[in-house]
């Protein structure tokens, strides 16, 4: 039974970046955070429906990042190695920063956003615009054969009915296949107090005990875990149907780590809330003391993470004048909620900015890396999660 501990207020759609023609039109609804603690899953406690979320002009491309272009060619080397994949299945393909790494003949995907199953399939991947569940699977089987890799990378944890997405999984997965798919990490999460995880998109934030406990439900088992540094922390799971590959130590250390964090009580969850709290307080007034000596705020990365953020906070032009962001899409619209604009860099980021918020913390090596000559004119970056980064 799901119980809530966290309310982080009215929120709307994450990655709803829209036209200023558009503002009077916006779906809001209540984020509130639930914790099971039968099958150990953080959930939301509503889920927003999927055709709210995910459709023909999705803006987040997984590929605008060097981060993760680099971040799946390695993966998908390093599946090749060890697992020789002859029929591969990506669920989420998105804009084919993964599947472009194999070979068209033996390659099919799952996209319901149409503005990118529509670039994999004129990549030449066949990419089925639909929502992955048994039906998808059932069709996938009937038309190509079970899978020996099923790969999906920041999808997996936006499945509402992620019971029914696991069995999808094992009815299409090869005696001897491997399911392998990494999401934000709980454990990260809880430690960092990186709230902005959490979104309409994102309805689960997974632990490993939690995968342990639904990938078992669905006939399949865990038998390696790796802790990845993309996306605030994530864990890349690899599962099998039972008994197919020796349990890793990686698993029993992840199980293990969790229990000691307390990821199975409740309590770490309230305590959690009341972090959150703080964290919230504590940047706006960061924030307002820079506003107030008469410098200039813009937020670097139109997020989905950040639209939780400056909605929960009630920030809005008032502490961040723009949001710069490299996305064709985003540009020259307005951020979810708040109503923030949204322009490229090159227009926005110039001498007259003072002080950059990391929207995209995610990737702040990249870009503190990128943006050496804002740092070296005395610029400085700031993060909710480590407040002024010197
Ligand atoms: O799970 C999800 C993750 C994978 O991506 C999706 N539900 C939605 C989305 O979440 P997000 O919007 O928080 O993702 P990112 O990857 O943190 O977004 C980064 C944004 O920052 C992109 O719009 C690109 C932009 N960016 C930029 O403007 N300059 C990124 C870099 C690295 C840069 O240098």
């Amino acid at each position: 039974m799901k119980k809530e501990f966290l309310d982080l207020g009215v929120q709307p759609i994450a990655n709803g970046f829209l036209p200023e023609s558009n503002a009077d039109k916006e779906y809001f609804f209540n984020l509130k955070v639930g914790f099971n603690s039968e099958n150990y899953l953080v959930s939301l406690m509503d889920f927003v429906d999927l055709d709210m979320m995910f459709n023909d002009s999705y803006a987040y491309r997984a590929s605008m990042s060097s981060t993760m272009r680099s971040h799946f060619k390695e993966a998908s080397n390093n599946f090749k190695e060890n697992f020789s994949p002859k029929d591969v299945l990506e669920i989420g393909s998105n804009d084919g920063v993964f599947i472009k790494n194999f070979s068209k003949e033996n390659t099919v995907a799952v996209e319901p956003c149409g503005n990118f199953s529509k670039i994999t399939n004129n990549l030449g991947y066949k990419t089925y615009n639909v929502f992955w569940d048994m039906n998808a699977s059932n069709k996938i089987k009937s038309e190509s054969g079970k899978k020996d890799l099923i790969f999906s990378a920041n999808c997996m944890c936006h499945i509402p009915d992620i019971a029914g997405a696991f069995g999808a999984v094992a009815n299409i997965l090869s005696a001897d296949g491997v399911f392998i798919f990494e999401d934000p990490s709980l454990s990260e999460m809880i430690k960092r107090v990186s709230y902005d995880q959490i979104y309409d998109e994102h309805a689960h934030i997974f632990s490993v005990l939690s995968l342990s406990e639904l990938l078992g439900q669905a006939g399949l088992e865990i038998f390696k875990v790796d802790k990845l540094s993309v996306h605030g922390g994530s864990h890349r799971i690899y599962a099998s149907h039972k008994s197919k590959f020796p349990v890793d130590k990686s698993v029993m250390d992840a199980l293990r780590f969790e229990k000691e964090m307390g990821l199975d009580i409740m309590e770490t969850y309230r305590t959690f809330a009341r972090n959150v709290e703080s964290s919230k307080e504590r940047l706006v007034n960061i924030l307002r003391s820079i506003k107030d000596s008469g410098k200039k705020i813009v937020s670097y990365g139109a997020t989905s993470k950040s639209t939780t953020i400056f909605n929960y906070c009630k920030i809005s032009t008032n502490l961040i004048d723009y949001i710069v962001d490299t996305t064709p899409e985003k540009q020259g619209k307005i951020s979810p909620g708040m109503h923030i604009p949204i322009v490229s860099p090159d227009e926005g980021f110039d001498e007259s900015v003072d002080f950059a918020f990391l929207g995209a913390w995610n990737f702040s090596d990249e870009i503190i890396k990128k943006e050496i000559d804002f740092c070296n004119r005395g610029g400085k970056f700031i993060s909710h999660l480590d407040g002024l980064i010197d």
